[in-house]
């Protein structure tokens, strides 16, 4: 089934976060300070399991006006910022975290870098902050209060170390190119100063130290500065570097053309990584704006092998990933690179980057992909904003901003045209109380407990048989006029998940309290079609996670690709108390939200099965309880034996 004239849905939002006046912001980060513990991990409860019928009435969602009436309307207390903290994301111990940088696989160990303020819970002051793992999901830092890469003392990064990228050099080294944030003086009266960025290089000072714990900027900085007709204050973020076939380097540089509309790549050249020259824009497109956090790099038609950057033969495709900066959107898009003019030309111009295909449906951005030389994976991590306050940031949370679950990342086989995304197998390491159960039935309108499924630490995994569309269902058509036009993701909003369609909604609650007063849905909705077919589309459904009122409660959703040949719809669902990870139809489309239930955490995190459709669901389902505690990040590497 091809995917329709259907636009990728935006998610409509419900609330917005509350505007926090500046003075009150600084007062408050005086006030706060200290280190923030963890929560403890919840204890499994025994649930029978049991299929209610609940015809005719509303199974998923409360009465409104009780809810209405229970509503808090405060911010998040200290105690229950707490259970927000997750278990097995990584998140620093406090302070605000945005882009992941430079990832690497080296001597040994993996190396995760990120954007970090070291001096408050919201953006500033950024450095680069770094922790190693061994794998993906336990990570360890290196020093307290010392950072790779720091801005200033030099002019070129005086104001911030912005993103960059690790490349390895003939000789091993990995160099890292990075953007620095700062000033210069302009020509124009009225404007004395110009913000402006630059790129710049850094070394480790030791390449034999497996930690890459210190590194030095490269006295050549800044190595790139922007020609005088770019505009130099949207102008960053570069690539890992390739090879082309004449043995020189390229890179991309994210960036924004005069005209302040036409998001584009600017292509670099250089002979020995630290001279460069600008060469020309290798793909643009009018109307989406700065592109952010380019990421360029080949896949195999086959299989789930990743490919190094250099890699280019025939037979493989190359996907260019851009993060836009007017939607906070990663967009990518699947073609070819032609390397006599070296430019990207998408396979589908309806879905070249910055209008198709996106990473994540839900909150994702500034992702950054690299390649696993150990074990030959492309793994993909993305950076998950808060949905709550920057008052919630400041006062009772302390920190602000995760990174999403490593991904690794292939082409869809079957599609040609979709990136599977799925969490790295090391995921699977943090497993414990499996639950199992084939050839279940979800009667319509039901409602229903998993036994052993509880808690704010899961990983779900369903196979969803295909239903079939029997009988004249006229009145479950969706027409242009009733919805057939929206965007998916105000499919979402419009029926959400107690509502009575016929094929659908059906899904899961996770982070529910037992009268879903508060509770997060996922599930599939389909439309039925004229011509008898129908349209999947994937639902997070966040507008009653929480009794706060001062909360992003956005519905996110999207269509979601499903083939004729293909057998099963299938969710995985990946909770960490305040993060609900989906992964639909084997990872071809993607959503994640941020959630921050007052009740539904901890002990009271409870999970259900639900179909609202009129008609019934077979299924398979797999369950975990994670076994990580909160949370992954455990220390400094000296703490312990490595
Ligand atoms: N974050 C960095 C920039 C990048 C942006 C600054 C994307 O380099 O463009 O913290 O989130």
């Amino acid at each position: 089934m091809s995917l329709p004239d259907m636009v990728r849905g935006e998610g409509v939002t419900r609330c917005s976060n509350v505007a926090v006046k500046l003075s009150f912001i600084v007062a408050l980060v005086i006030l706060c300070s200290g280190r923030w513990v963890d929560s403890a991990e919840p204890i499994s409860r025994n649930h029978r399991v049991q299929l209610r019928e609940l015809h005719n009435q509303d199974s998923v969602h409360w009465q409104d006006r009780e809810r209405e009436d229970s509503k808090a309307t405060y911010g998040e207390t200290q105690e229950q910022a707490l259970q927000y903290r997750t278990a097995f994301h990584f998140q620093p111990t406090k302070n605000w975290m945005n882009d992941p940088n430079g990832m690497m696989y080296y001597k040994g160990w993996y190396h995760l870098f990120y954007q970090y303020n070291p001096y408050g819970a919201l953006w500033g002051n950024i450095v680069w902050g770094h922790v190693v793992s061994k794998d993906l999901i336990h990570w360890k830092y290196l020093e307290d209060g010392e950072y790779p890469i720091v801005g200033g003392p030099d002019w070129y990064d005086l104001y911030g170390a912005w993103s960059g990228s690790t490349t390895f050099l003939p000789d091993g080294t990995p160099a890292m190119l990075y953007t620095g944030w700062s000033n210069v003086v302009s020509n124009v009266s009225s404007l004395p100063l110009i913000q402006i960025q630059t790129q710049n290089l850094a070394l480790p000072v030791d390449k034999d130290d497996p930690l890459l714990r210190k590194w030095y900027k490269s006295e050549a900085n800044p190595v790139i500065v922007a020609e005088p007709w770019m505009d130099a204050t949207k102008f960053r973020d570069p690539t890992e570097a390739w090879k082309g076939e004449d043995g020189s380097w390229r890179i991309l540089i994210g960036a924004r053309k005069t005209d302040n509309v036409t998001g584009t790549a600017h292509l670099y050249r250089s002979k020995d990584f630290v001279k460069w020259e600008y060469s020309h824009d290798i793909d643009s497109l009018k109307d989406t704006g700065m592109w952010e956090c380019p990421d360029f790099f080949p896949v195999g038609l086959k299989g789930k092998v990743g490919l190094g950057v250099s890699a280019n033969f025939p037979g493989i495709k190359h996907v260019l990933k851009v993060s836009l900066d007017n939607t906070k959107h990663d967009h990518y898009s699947v073609g070819v690179y032609d390397v006599k003019t070296e430019t990207f030309k998408a396979d589908d111009s309806l879905a070249d980057v910055g209008i198709g295909l996106r990473y994540d449906y839900g909150k994702y951005y500034a992702s950054k992909s690299f390649f696993d030389q150990k074990t030959g994976r492309r793994i993909l991590f993305g950076w998950v904003n808060e949905s709550d306050s920057d008052l919630d940031a400041i006062t009772s949370k302390g920190w602000s901003g995760i990174q999403a679950l490593p991904r690794q990342l292939w082409l869809d086989p079957k599609t040609g045209v979709d990136l599977i995304q799925t969490p790295v197998e090391e995921v699977d390491g943090l497993h414990k109380d499996k639950v199992s159960k084939s050839g279940f039935t979800l009667a319509a309108g039901s409602l229903a407990p998993v036994e052993g499924v509880h808690g704010p630490q899961l990983d779900v995994q369903i196979k969803f048989y295909k239903p079939e569309i029997t009988g004249n269902k006229t009145k479950f058509f969706f027409n242009a006029s009733d919805g057939a036009s929206l965007q998916a993701g105000q499919v979402c909003s419009q029926t959400g998940a107690a509502h009575r369609g016929y094929l659908g909604p059906f899904g899961v609650l996770v982070l529910s309290t037992q009268d879903h007063k508060e509770q997060t849905a996922v599930y599939y909705y389909l439309q039925v079609r004229r011509d008898g077919k129908w349209d999947a589309i994937i639902c997070s459904d966040q507008s009653r996670s929480t009794l706060q009122t001062d909360v992003d409660t956005t519905v996110y959703g999207t269509y979601v690709r499903v083939l004729e040949s293909e057998k099963y719809l299938t969710l995985r669902t990946i909770v960490d108390h305040s993060v609900v990870e989906t992964f639909a139809q084997g990872g071809r489309t993607v959503v994640t939200s941020r959630v921050y239930p007052t009740l539904a955490v901890n002990d009271g995190a409870y999970f259900y099965l639900f179909n609202n459709g009129v008609g019934a669901v077979h299924f398979f389902i797999r369950a975990f309880r994670s076994n990580a505690l909160n949370q992954s990040v455990r220390g400094f590497i000296n703490e312990d034996s490595h």
